[in-house]
């Protein structure tokens, strides 16, 4: 008989076993994530059958005109999170302020920021959808926390992932001990492990961008994609597009084949659409925990000072050699060539 399948619950207990001290509440916080998942997924499954497409005419905070499916995304995380009494707050992509729990506090001392449904342009057409997760733990002792107490650095993150649902269920997440994907087998209603310890390649042939932005990007984000498009046998190019729509879809294609996704800032608009704290950091810590990186243009992406809830950042995500040429080229330190290399521009002194 193979190897019997390793369930989600079997391990995370596993590797808790070698965490001296620990409680058992963070696996039970992931397993929510992927309870949030089954019943998602369970919708999106019949979504078309059901009445569940199509907008609510409500604008949310982004200023975005809210779909059915991000609304019930939504209430589905509130529901699963309030009734396990895990976390003390709760903050969402769709919600203007962050839902405090102090009848949990202070047991529950992690918080849960999310994306309840990524790729929202995508749910009344059947393509591609996902959520994102990012948990922090609340740093007060003696009082409840407060919203700006959500207000966190990415290397503050203690666990971050996505689900995503996409042809099958997948939940992928790290603790910062590498990155680990399950995927959904709706017949026993299980993860089970499909991808241990993910590595992604350092370099790859794809890269994921909306290039009807490309009149709003800057001269540097136009010649990094003009060279990605330059044909040049040495350095695998030209890249094919991949773009879903999706970000989750995109960076987990990226996770395993290599490539690079890039949502920059555009003139007059300098950071980007994505949210940084419940998309752009926990992409970025599982990126980095398969040996990647993850970039404004000009810095990392877990060092950005977040100053508000929903504030934006440009993201450059993928494999480290391709995100390293997307930084040269944003930087204005490379210029593509029309014999598709490129001429280095020395910046400082000497040049
Ligand atoms: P949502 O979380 O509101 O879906 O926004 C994020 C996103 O939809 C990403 O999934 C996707 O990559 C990007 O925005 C698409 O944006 P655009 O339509 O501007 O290309």
């Amino acid at each position: 008989m193979g190897q019997f399948p390793l369930t989600l619950g079997r391990f995370i207990t596993g590797k808790q076993a070698a965490r001296p001290g620990a409680t058992g509440e963070f696996s039970n916080l992931l397993a929510q994530v992927g309870l949030v998942g089954k019943l998602i997924a369970q919708d999106l499954r019949r979504a078309g059958l059901i009445n569940i497409l199509g907008t609510t005419g409500e604008i949310n905070v982004q200023g975005e005109t809210v779909k059915k499916l991000d609304e019930i995304a939504n209430e589905t995380f509130l529901k699963v999170f309030d009734q396990s009494g895990l976390v003390c707050a709760l903050a969402s992509e769709e919600m203007d302020k962050p839902i405090l729990f102090p009848e949990h506090w202070p047991q529950a001392k992690y918080m849960l920021l999310f994306d309840p449904l990524d790729g929202s342009s995508n749910t009344d057409c059947n393509m591609p959808l996902g959520a994102i997760f990012s948990v922090v733990k609340s740093s007060h002792k003696d009082r409840m926390p407060a919203e700006d107490d959500l207000v966190r650095k990415g290397t503050e993150q203690v666990a971050a992932g996505y689900l995503l649902y996409g042809p099958s269920t997948m939940l992928v997440y790290t603790v910062g001990q590498g990155v680990h994907g399950f995927t959904l087998d709706p017949g026993i209603g299980e993860y089970i492990l499909s991808h241990e310890q993910v590595c992604i390649p350092a370099r790859g042939k794809i890269y994921g961008t909306n290039e009807g932005n490309y009149h709003k990007w800057t001269a540097g984000m136009k010649k990094y994609v003009d060279y990605l498009k330059l044909p040049d046998t040495a350095t695998g190019r030209p890249y094919s597009g991949r773009y879903s729509g999706c970000l989750v879809a995109d960076v987990h294609r990226i996770l395993l084949d290599g490539g690079i996704y890039l949502y920059p800032g555009e003139l007059g608009k300098p950071e980007g659409k994505l949210r940084l704290l419940y998309e752009a950091n926990p992409l970025a810590w599982v990126v980095e925990q398969a040996g990647g990186k993850a970039s404004t243009g000009t810095g990392r992406i877990l060092d950005v000072e977040p100053k508000q809830l929903h504030q934006r950042v440009p993201l450059i995500i993928g494999s480290t050699n391709d995100v390293r040429d997307a930084e040269e080229f944003i930087q204005d330190k490379r210029e593509p060539r029309m014999s598709g290399h490129t001429r280095e521009i020395l910046v400082g002194p000497g040049s």
